[in-house]
């Protein structure tokens, strides 16, 4: 039985049931995420349990919820309920957490990276902790950074090789940055929650999506509704493992220490397996019937200019400062 088919009622009284299990002294925490049961972000979530119930001899357990059911459905919510102790735990991405710290959206420019190493050098170097720090601000600690990864753009009508075939696609976008990218291209962008949006493309309501393709696009079966696929790389998306302050602080150095060495043993597990779905999962996709268009060097060029206009706006919004420290890390990777 999954939380994802419980409703209301049945909820309630599951999570009643779960402040009581355990042994004595034991507490369970709360942890919300946003995608469905089946991604590599739960998967993460549910390694970082382990490792917790492991290290402190099962005082600490994890339950995880999918498709941001704590916050209502909403996802962007999140983090707001985390930074004020609403929810104890978060596992969420970059472009979730923007209406609550627009600085985030500085991981996202459309095209700031080349490869997985200047990712690393942002999420795992300065930038990484410089963002930690303006979310602490809020309430929320940042115990470990993880994949959701470079975002690919599929649709069910046409193939994408330049910025021209966008035009008039109603494309179904996570958050604000996206959306002005999409009007960039031409697009109608739609902002939706994820957990609505299978059911939108499935039904048309929606012609296309974009999400990664290790951490979402195949565990969650993109593929059943999607027939083309473009592997445009045009943003690259962190996930982090949060926890409310208001917890945190309740905890003494030594359980601090064990809770950020499980979520960055978890993290680095869940990056490594997100890559590895990604790096295999073109043929997949193949399999299973999508058309992948690979673009070449200059039709990527030709995205990244079309794009040009959303990152220097959102360049402005999150401050040339920490832009410069993104491409200062990048440069060194
Ligand atoms: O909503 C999405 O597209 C997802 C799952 O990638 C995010 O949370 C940004």
């Amino acid at each position: 039985m999954t939380f994802a088919k419980l409703g209301g009622t049945a909820l309630a009284t599951v999570l009643a049931g779960a402040v009581m299990i355990g042994t004595a002294g034991a507490e369970t925490l709360r942890l919300s995420q946003n995608t469905g049961d089946t991604t590599t972000w739960q998967k993460g979530a549910e390694k970082f349990g382990e490792l917790i119930s492991e290290a402190t001899g099962g005082e600490i357990e994890v339950r995880v919820f999918p498709n941001a059911q704590l916050a209502g459905g909403d996802q962007m919510r999140q983090a707001e309920m985390v930074g004020r102790g609403a929810l104890d735990l978060v596992v969420t991405s970059a472009i979730n957490v923007t209406p609550l710290v627009p600085e985030m959206a500085a991981f996202s420019l459309p095209y700031l990276y080349a490869d997985y190493d200047q990712v690393d050098a942002t999420t795992q170097g300065a930038p990484g902790e410089t963002l930690a720090g303006i979310l602490a601000e809020k309430g929320i600690i940042v115990l470990a950074w993880g994949e959701n990864g470079f975002r690919e753009v599929t649709n069910n009508l046409r193939p994408i090789q330049a910025p021209e075939d966008m035009k008039g696609l109603n494309m179904r976008v996570a958050g604000p940055m996206y959306i002005d990218v999409m009007n960039a291209l031409g697009a109608n962008p739609q902002q939706m929650q994820w957990s609505e949006t299978l059911t939108a493309l499935q039904q048309g309501v929606v012609d296309g999506q974009e999400n990664p393709i290790g951490a979402v696009i195949i565990p969650q079966q993109v593929y059943e509704m999607q027939k083309y696929m473009t592997t445009w790389h045009y943003s690259y998306d962190p996930i982090f493992l949060g926890i409310s302050q208001k917890k945190w602080d309740g905890y003494d150095a030594e359980t601090q220490q064990k809770l950020r060495a499980a979520a960055q043993e978890a993290m680095a597990w869940q990056r490594q397996i997100s890559r590895e779905a990604t790096a295999s999962g073109i043929e997949f996709l193949r399999e299973k019937g999508m058309e992948v268009h690979e673009p070449s060097a200059e039709e990527l060029a030709a995205f990244k200019e079309a794009t040009q206009p959303a990152f220097d706006a959102w360049a402005a919004k999150v401050g040339p400062e920490l832009v410069q420290s993104f491409q200062t890390a990048i440069d060194g990777a």
